[in-house]
């Protein structure tokens, strides 16, 4: 059974330009807990997909049970890697298509992000299993390490499919056309490349880039206009959050708000205008990790807002948009790390906490 407390005290509302801590205007409660969650999706029924690092895909019935879905591709788990992303295709409800992305093993102890896609079934007892799995994207090249694999997914309103991939802690094939690390791509449902890509007649991995110059992107969201929006880790200092435009430059590792781990100075974003600058920054950071812009009715004076889970930071940050720019409008203290932030079909914010016991938590609105 879960258990379902209410924590109204456990967050703390911190203005940015003010000191002083008041009650955060949601209520919190825990709805189960998982072993080192990192997406979610809702279903179209209400129930839960929720990855888990270590290779598990679970379904969680929102206060009732916790199944399991059978036929996850092998993941390699460690450093930053394991089982990502979770997505719906946008035809679920015809097709049950669902995208999970994770890190797979190549050879000679190298490592990349995939994204594969497969048929869920829904079993009466409440579990499920994945059939017909096809790779349908890879990280080219496979490269030593275990971070900045990126790897969300997200769905744009034309039916493309986006995928934000890190450069793999490599700095300079962020910059480097013939990979696609350190990029967002594009692509179709079945991964294929579509004809109108900024670089689709250069061939191979080339066709997939929408944009490069990117670090670990770790959000990526379109707003009501259908703008695409991402945020990604800066080095030491520099999260930034980017409107992502077409065949875009956003200077990694050349420029960067931040500077390397050590010190090592970075020039920053003004010295090289050529380069798409964010329209948020943080210094200090505070590790962005998953990425919603809110469109219910549960809190209706945030919609439009973007919201994003802080690692470091133990925060949920509220983003306020303004057609091409963005700010961070408030920052709300939480007990850990956010990983992921989801809107429910209830219009509630849905959270996973990060690590394991990471809680999946639900803020509504309070109530007279
Ligand atoms: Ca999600
Ligand atoms: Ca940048």
């Amino acid at each position: 059974m879960n258990r379902h407390a209410t924590l109204v005290a456990a967050a703390l509302l911190i203005g940015v330009s003010s000191e002083v801590a008041a009650q955060a205007p949601f209520t919190i409660t825990e709805v189960a807990e998982f072993d080192e969650p990192w997406a979610m999706t809702f279903l179209p029924d209400g129930r839960l997909l929720i990855t888990e690092r270590r290779g598990a895909l679970k379904l969680h019935k929102i206060g009732g049970a916790t199944g399991s879905v059978t036929g996850v591709p092998r993941v390699d788990y460690g450093g930053q890697g394991g089982l990502g992303d979770v997505v719906l295709h946008p035809d679920f409800g015809r097709n049950s298509l669902v995208y999970l992305s994770y890190a797979e093993e190549g050879t000679r102890g190298t490592r990349g992000a995939a994204v594969a896609r497969a048929r869920l079934a829904l079993n009466d007892d409440g579990n499920g299993s994945l059939s017909g799995v096809e790779v349908i994207w890879r990280q080219q090249p496979k490269v030593d390490g275990r971070g900045h694999y990126g790897h969300r997914i997200a769905f744009g309103p034309d039916g493309h499919l986006w995928i934000s991939s890190g450069e793999r802690q490599q700095f300079d094939p962020a910059q480097d056309m013939q990979t696609n690390l350190g990029k967002i791509v594009r692509l179709n449902d079945d991964g294929s490349v579509p004809a109108d890509n900024p670089f689709a007649d250069k061939g191979g991995v080339t066709a997939q880039i929408w944009s490069l110059g990117h670090r670990n992107p770790l959000g990526l969201a379109f707003d009501a206009s259908g703008k695409l929006w991402n945020h990604e880790m800066g080095p030491q200092g520099g999260d930034e959050l980017n409107l992502v435009r077409r065949g875009a430059n956003y200077g990694y590792p050349i420029v960067s708000n931040g500077d390397h781990y050590g010190g090592r100075p970075i020039p920053d974003h003004a010295t090289r205008p050529e380069f798409a600058a964010p329209a948020a920054s943080w210094n200090p950071v505070i590790s962005p990790a998953g990425f919603i812009i809110y469109t219910g009715s549960e809190f209706p004076d945030w919609r439009g807002n973007g919201f994003i889970g802080g690692l470091s930071s133990q925060s949920v940050v509220r983003i306020e948009f303004d057609g091409e720019r963005a700010r961070e409008a408030q920052r709300f203290r939480m007990r850990e790390g956010i990983r992921e932030v989801e809107q429910g079909p209830d219009g509630a914010i849905w959270l996973l906490e990060n690590g394991d016991g990471g809680k999946l938590l639900r803020l509504t609105g309070r109530r007279r």
